[in-house]
């Protein structure tokens, strides 16, 4: 039974996103929005919209007895929380769940369990998913078996916050004389930023591609995947540009590496959207962490698979069956994100204001996932995305060629955005090779401007 309303639960671009697969659906839309948000798109779209609080974020969009109230009193049935907020938030999962709603993610329980991403580890050497040579679990106070531990693993290794992920808490060792005195640093900086102090070690990958698996699950142990995405170009953690299929990965590495992950998901009923985040190096895939919830990056897995996630993962949290089976999911084509972010393409630094001018790019193979619009005032107060730039065609190259005419079309006046940046990229000799490591922004295109 489909639900009849739903409260989106986050902002801008995504909640634009969320509110039209709600009225394709044909399901009610509430839209939660700060005081500082009441001019955003979707707000103005929705049925009914809630002020849940003040601008910052801690008093609105990370308020949860606000969240929860606005959909007491709006009488919808079911909340979707978008990325990043509470996405991956167990206590709110739960706090959904015990006031009566649907909270339309995994259970909390998974939610936990990919969270610490020491059982995270744990739970994909049971099933068979390959993982970074490792200390197999977190790491004990004892100094001879850490030492111990990174001479079998070998140097340089990683010293990771069990809490953390998305690269917070990581320090890389080189060698042995300084190995003790960074697992007490990466201890007590685990506990001061992430309340635990839980750590474990891996092998450090120098030259890594970041690959992820899309993945859905109906929760009640069935699950397929959707090919993968390639999102190495990033700077300080920070995806800039994505695509998929993933340059160079054969079918057959493919479908090895999904079905790995889809046996993972049967094992733990795994519900819902999900990503599989591997490092990819020297041919091989080795599982670093599982995000469950939907990505920025979802619609470059849409357009070569012609799958809707975000009606797929409403339709799991009413109890729906998967819409297809993993022989129905063909991929055809190569799609390109550049996300926009109102940033100086140099500095990086934020550039809110209003927007005077916005001219959308368009034509065969684009899609732009975007708030915004002429007069629209961009907040200082939250992250800086403003938009996804996709370009979808039959082949890498003509995919590149519509995202490069797109750039050159777009217009975005009365603010700065980093189009120069995504324009500088899409023009280098390595990037149109394709298969550029997680460094090549960095260390590569920016270093030298
Ligand atoms: C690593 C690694 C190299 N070796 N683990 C960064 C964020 C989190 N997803 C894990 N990360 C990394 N883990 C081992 N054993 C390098 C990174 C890394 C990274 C990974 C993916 C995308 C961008 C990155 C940028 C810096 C470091």
């Amino acid at each position: 039974m489909m639900f009849e309303k739903i409260v989106i639960a986050n902002r801008g671009e995504i909640a634009l996103r969320i509110l039209r697969a709600c009225k394709e659906l044909g399901i009610k839309t509430v839209a939660i929005h700060s005081q500082a948000d009441a001019d955003l798109l979707h707000v103005l779209l929705a049925d009914e919209s809630v002020c849940i609080g003040p601008a910052p974020a801690t008093e609105s969009y990370l308020n949860v007895p606000a969240i929860i109230s606005a959909a007491e009193i709006t009488d919808a049935m079911a909340i979707h929380p978008g990325y990043g907020f509470l996405a991956e938030n167990a206590e709110f999962a739960e706090r959904v769940e015990s006031s009566g709603f649907v909270f339309i993610g995994p259970t909390p329980e998974t939610i936990r369990l990919m969270g610490d991403k020491v059982s995270a580890i744990k739970a994909m050497q049971d099933s068979g998913v390959p993982c970074v040579p490792g200390s197999d679990g977190p790491l004990s106070d004892n100094d001879q078996e850490n030492l111990a531990i990174a001479k079998r693993i070998t140097y340089p290794i990683i010293i990771k916050a069990a809490g953390g992920g998305g690269g917070k808490g990581m320090r890389v060792v080189h060698g042995e004389a300084t190995l003790l005195n960074n697992i007490g640093l990466a201890r007590s900086e685990a506990k001061a930023n992430f309340g635990n102090g839980t750590i474990y070690m891996e092998k450090f990958l120098d030259n890594p591609r970041h690959i992820e698996v899309q993945v859905l699950g109906d929760g009640k142990g069935n699950a397929i995947y959707l090919g993968e995405r390639d999102c190495s170009m990033q700077r300080r953690h920070q995806k800039v540009v994505e695509e998929a299929p993933a340059p160079g990965i054969t079918p057959e590495e493919r479908r090895k590496i999904g079905e790995c992950c889809v046996k993972a998901c049967e094992k733990i009923n795994y519900r819902g959207a999900g990503t599989f985040e591997f490092l990819y190096q020297d041919g091989n895939f080795y599982f670093i962490e599982m995000n469950t919830r939907i990505q920025v990056e979802h619609p470059v897995t849409e357009l070569i698979t012609g799958v809707d996630l975000i009606k797929e993962q409403i339709r799991i949290a009413a109890g729906l069956p998967l819409s297809y089976k993993q022989g129905d999911i063909q991929l055809r084509g190569h799609a390109i994100e550049c996300r926009i972010n109102a940033e100086d393409p140099k500095s990086f630094i934020p550039s809110p204001g209003t927007i005077q001018v916005f001219h959308a790019p368009g034509g065969p193979g684009i899609r732009i996932d975007t708030h915004i619009y002429g007069g629209y005032k961009v907040p200082p107060f939250y992250d800086s995305m403003i938009g996804k730039l996709i370009a979808f065609g039959d082949s890498r190259d003509i995919a590149l060629r519509r995202m490069k005419n797109a750039l050159d079309e777009i217009v975005v006046e009365g603010i700065k955005t980093n189009v120069p940046l995504h324009k500088e990229i899409m023009s280098d000799a390595n990037f149109t090779k394709g298969g550029t490591n997680i460094h090549y922004l960095e260390k590569e295109l920016l270093s030298k401007n």
